[in-house]
């Protein structure tokens, strides 16, 4: 019998998310019905309740918020062969339209009417049940939790990030910013073969989290430090320039770093989003052949992430810092933006007999 108390996490507007009750939805023949697990909270969803927008993505109606998660299938629709009730799934949260010549070339992260979990208007899956297409829900193995399925989003950022910027073995890699974001691209680069690794951050908690997981070098940022600094530091440290840099801050002296930082002939990767126009460094870029590559979320990246958690070669549970219930999520959203605590990863439990 389908359940009937799906509470949900709705964000109104600024400041403005309360818990209500939404009907459970239900699966078309394509799609399946979840009981969600855990779902993280990401530093966008946090944008989204300060500020009510992220550039043109304006939240106008109500939306549920929420879009890294898990869940355990319940009902499956007459269409759906690859999973069955019971099977624990990592969500993919972006569904493209199928038929533009991105999708149908599989390039579908870059569909231009993609459907993705609190991205308005769509709602996202910070509920108790949640339908979603089922070729977007990809099987946990037995040893991957629930909740690592739920960090499996996060992750794919990393190993997209890491795929753009061609990082193989023996690859000496910096990373600009100890945030979820940078650490999980740390641990994709280090499972596809980077074996030199240097990250900076601000803050030296987030550095410590990165020597956790088993980063070789930190580098913590002084405000009043200067560009030429931070680069020359970054060569000494290493002993050499990187061959790959993956901007993970948005920040403009992070982006001129990672571009005068790179080896000649090496790659940029810019994850990170900051203000909407940059002054870089360009001709030092250009004269050297350093490729700067944009990221987009992630494309066919889900199956990867979740081997390298199957297999050991990343452990993202040391991420996760702190629990809540549903109830709680005012809580959480707090903690998640006033930074307290230190938090990396928060996860909410929407189902009560999950979190106690
Ligand atoms: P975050 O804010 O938690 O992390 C950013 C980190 O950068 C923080 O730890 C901060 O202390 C550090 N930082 C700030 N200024 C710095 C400086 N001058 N030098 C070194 N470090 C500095 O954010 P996050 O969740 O880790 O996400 C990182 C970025 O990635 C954000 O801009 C986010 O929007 C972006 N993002 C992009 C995509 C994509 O598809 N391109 C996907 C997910 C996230
Ligand atoms: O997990 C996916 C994700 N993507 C982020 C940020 C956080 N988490 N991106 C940055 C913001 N963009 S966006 O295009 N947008 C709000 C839809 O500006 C998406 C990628
Ligand atoms: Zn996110």
């Amino acid at each position: 019998m389908t359940p009937q108390d799906n509470l949900a996490a709705v964000l109104y507007g600024i400041e403005d998310l309360r818990l209500e009750r939404r009907p459970t939805p239900i699966p078309q023949d394509h799609q399946v019905l979840l009981k969600i697990a855990t779902v993280g909270i990401c530093g966008s969803d946090v944008h989204f309740l300060v500020n009510g927008r992220i550039g043109s993505y304006v939240l106008e109606k109500p939306m549920i918020i929420g879009h890294e998660a898990s869940g355990t299938v319940l009902e499956v629709g007459k269409n759906v062969t690859n999973l069955k009730p019971g099977d624990r799934v990592a969500i993919e949260p972006g569904v493209g339209c199928r038929t533009c010549s991105f999708c149908k070339k599989g390039k579908y992260h870059l569909c231009s009417d993609m459907i993705f979990c609190a991205s308005p208007p769509y709602d996202g899956n910070l509920c108790r049940y949640y339908v979603h297409d089922a070729d977007f829900c990809f099987k946990l193995p037995d040893n991957v939790s629930l909740e690592e399925g739920t960090l499996i989003e996060p992750l794919a950022v990393g190993v997209h990030a890491c795929k753009r910027a061609k990082v193989r073995f023996g690859d000496v890699v910096l990373i600009l910013g100890a945030g979820p974001i940078g650490l999980v691209t740390l641990l994709a680069a280090k499972a596809m073969g980077a074996t030199k690794t240097i990250i900076t951050d601000l803050v030296g908690g987030r550095l410590d989290k990165a020597k956790e997981l088993g980063v070789d070098y930190t580098l913590k940022i002084e405000k009043n430090m200067t560009e030429v600094e931070i680069v020359s530091k970054i060569e000494e440290l290493l002993q050499e320039a990187p061959d790959v840099s993956l901007e993970c801050t948005g920040v403009e002296q992070c982006v001129r770093v990672a571009l005068e930082a790179t080896k000649t002939g090496g790659v940029v990767t810019l994850v990170g989003l900051g203000k909407f126009e940059l002054t870089l460094p360009l001709e030092n870029a250009i004269l050297r052949e350093v490729d700067i590559r944009g990221v987009f979320r992630y494309n066919n990246d889900y199956p990867a992430a979740i081997e390298m958690v199957k297999t050991g070669k990343v452990d993202l549970k040391p991420l996760i810092t702190y629990h809540f219930r549903i109830e709680d999520s005012g809580k959480a959203f707090h903690m998640a933006k006033t930074g307290e605590g230190n938090p990396i990863k928060i996860l909410i439990h929407p189902n009560p007999d999950d979190y106690y």
